[in-house]
């Protein structure tokens, strides 16, 4: 006679969560993609359990009696043996909400969570690589911590029309865009507007995982597309705790930044959050003038050239170039094609070995509005100059 074979809890959901996965991101390898998939839900189940710890510790904490150790890893015992039953259906969303923002500094246990290691090809390094490249939140990292980020970032394939992030969600992962263009829509007052977009560069969903708010934009894949998506926990680990460096390196400069002071000193952190730091050598350049713009730049040591295309009398181009302005510490530059949506105005080089601050357009339009009309005064500046040089300012309208 059989014996009835006893289905584990939970094992049917979890593998039709996988086959959702699977149908949803359409892997080149299945096998690899489980390895991947299994390993977030372990990862998720370990943060819920260690959210658990700490929470439970801070309310020993706040009632004054003592507990033994024995009593305490009972407890943390049961909590694991809830968990591992509790496998939930959105695993791999956001797996446990904190009501306060992150602290890194009061984090204890992040240095002893598990290194998450995705395994990639040469190949598959090598777009990461260059896909990395370029990102701001990584620019301040050390190499170390970099080599971690790439180890941990896993493959999306996208098809048009597909939402990566729906706003007001929980945020699971931040993206990296390898390739594809996407929309950005922000709903108010029931109204959803595309507020801007990406084409094949950039990376977006830091904001939830940062400040532990729900994700603020819906971003929707218009053509097929590549990212590379870190989980929340790496995210935690290695950008958020850089962050808490970035602030202290950075706090006292973007204080004294004159077009910054009047934003709260809240706002000016987010700033912070968000920046990358660039070197650059002498007479290396920073922007080409006419080329698209996106990023803009605060000086942080050393000097930059501003160089505009010289015309001839009959108002055509020629390409020699004439220095018109110098930039140096605290001060800006590359926010006109920001703000006018036009090609960059100028050229840019290093005069000496030059350190920048880079933020990318869609910080730049989030967190500096309260600052455009110093911007914008300032730009009616720059018509004035180019009148008084070439006698036309059309090149700088808007
Ligand atoms: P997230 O985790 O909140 C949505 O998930 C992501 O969209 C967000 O992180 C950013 O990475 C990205 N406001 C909020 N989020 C934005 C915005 C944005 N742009 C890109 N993201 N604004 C548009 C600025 C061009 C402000 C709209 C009022
Ligand atoms: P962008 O995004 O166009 C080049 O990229 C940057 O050079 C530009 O933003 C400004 O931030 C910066 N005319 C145009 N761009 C200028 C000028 C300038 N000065 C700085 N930039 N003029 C100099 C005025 C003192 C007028 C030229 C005759």
């Amino acid at each position: 006679m059989m014996s009835a074979v006893e289905i584990p809890a939970g094992l049917k959901e979890l593998l039709q969560e996988y086959t959702v996965e699977v149908l949803r991101r359409r892997p080149p390898n299945l096998v690899e993609f489980a390895v991947q998939h299994f390993t977030r839900i372990l990862e998720g189940q370990k943060n819920d359990q260690r959210a658990k710890r700490r929470s439970a510790r801070s309310a020993r904490k706040g009632v004054t009696f003592e507990t033994n150790s024995t009593e305490a890893n009972k407890d943390d015992e049961a909590e694991e043996k809830d968990a591992i039953k509790s496998t939930t259906a959105k695993y791999n969303r956001r797996v446990s909400v904190c009501a306060e923002p992150y602290n890194p500094d009061e984090d204890e246990d992040d240095d002893s969570e598990p290194r998450i290691v995705h395994p990639k090809t040469d190949e598959q390094r090598r777009r990461l690589q260059d896909a990395c490249g370029d990102i701001l939140l990584f620019k301040t990292l050390e190499q170390e911590q970099f080599s971690e980020v790439l180890d941990a970032m896993f493959e999306v394939f996208v098809k048009p029309e597909e939402h990566i992030i729906d706003q007001g969600d929980d945020g699971d992962n931040f993206y990296v865009i390898e390739k594809g263009t996407f929309d950005i829509f922000v709903e108010k007052d029931g109204k959803r507007l595309c507020v801007g977009k990406y084409d094949n560069k950039g990376s977006f969903g830091e904001l939830a995982l940062m400040y532990n708010t729900p994700r603020g934009a819906t971003i929707v894949a218009t053509q097929e597309g590549a990212l590379w998506a870190m989980d929340r926990a790496t995210f935690h680990r290695l950008i958020v705790k850089n962050n808490a460096k970035k602030r202290r390196m950075y706090e006292a400069f973007i204080e004294s930044v004159p077009l910054l002071k009047s934003l709260e000193l809240s706002e000016r952190m987010k700033i912070v959050d968000v920046l990358g730091a660039r070197a650059f050598k002498d007479g290396e350049q920073i922007i080409t003038q006419g080329d698209q713009a996106d990023c803009f730049y605060i000086v942080e040591s050393g000097q930059v050239r501003i160089m505009i295309k010289s015309k001839t009398k009959a108002g055509q181009q020629d390409n020699t170039e004439v220095e018109v302005a110098r930039c140096s510490r605290g001060q800006y530059f590359g926010e006109l094609a920001l703000v006018t949506n036009k090609p960059r105005a100028a050229s840019v080089y290093a005069a000496g070995d030059t350190k920048l601050l880079v933020i990318d357009i869609q910080a730049f339009e989030r967190l500096l509005g309260p600052c455009m009309n110093i911007m914008k005064r300032n730009i009616s500046q720059y018509e004035d100059q180019l009148v008084a040089l070439f006698g036309s300012s059309d090149d700088l309208k808007h």
